[in-house]
């Protein structure tokens, strides 16, 4: 767990929908209306309500980030935000896009008054972007957002789906405690 004022960020290993979190961010598409992956996952696990509320909200350009009720979830909230599809773009526009997807996501979190987001690893699944970089801008662009934010006082969870992703996030994590 790394500190950063009286926030903190740390790793967790397994299936975000079990999660009892504020809320859980999840790697949606810009349709709001369901997927694979972690998407998938999460409306499956939330049930049917979670897709009605969805399909009001009319999308999410990529970058940006919307909320939700969390339905059948341990987790209070589902926050849907949308990455980049990393061989559609630039790295360097890849790049704005993806941290975008974390600060808008800690921005409504903060707005709703919540505590605690357990964050899924966005875009690094079928959107292809590299882990390694992702995960450095996923935990730099935390960091500084806990950073601008001091009395916010949040518990960010990077849930790591498996072995691979959890190696990438414990190094940028390590990384981050040091610098
Ligand atoms: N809990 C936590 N992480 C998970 C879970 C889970 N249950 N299942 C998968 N992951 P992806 P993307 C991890 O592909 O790249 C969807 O179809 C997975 O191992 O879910 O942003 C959407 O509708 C990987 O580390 O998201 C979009 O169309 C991470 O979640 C598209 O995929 C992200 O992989 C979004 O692609």
């Amino acid at each position: 767990m790394v500190r950063v004022g009286d926030s903190t960020m740390e790793t967790w290993r397994g299936d975000i929908t079990t999660l009892e979190v504020d809320a859980i961010v999840n790697a949606a598409n810009s349709s709001l209306l369901g997927g694979g992956g972690v998407d998938g996952a999460i409306h499956a696990a939330a049930g049917p309500e979670l897709l009605e509320e969805c399909r009001a909200l009319g999308g999410c350009p990529t970058g940006e980030a919307r909320i939700t009720a969390g339905y059948q979830l341990p987790a209070a909230h589902v926050i849907h935000t949308v990455g980049p599809i990393y061989p559609r773009l630039s790295p360097e526009r890849a790049a704005e896009l993806l941290a975008s997807c974390y600060t808008n996501s800690l921005d409504l979190a903060a707005e709703q008054g919540l505590a605690s987001v357990a964050f899924s690893a966005i875009s690094t699944g079928v959107y292809g972007y590299p882990l390694g970089e992702a995960t450095a801008i996923a935990v730099a662009t935390t960091r500084a957002w806990l950073e601008a934010h001091p009395e916010q006082r949040m518990r960010v969870v990077f849930c790591c789906f498996d072995a691979r992703t959890l190696a990438a996030y414990e190094a940028e994590l390590a990384h981050a405690a040091i610098n």
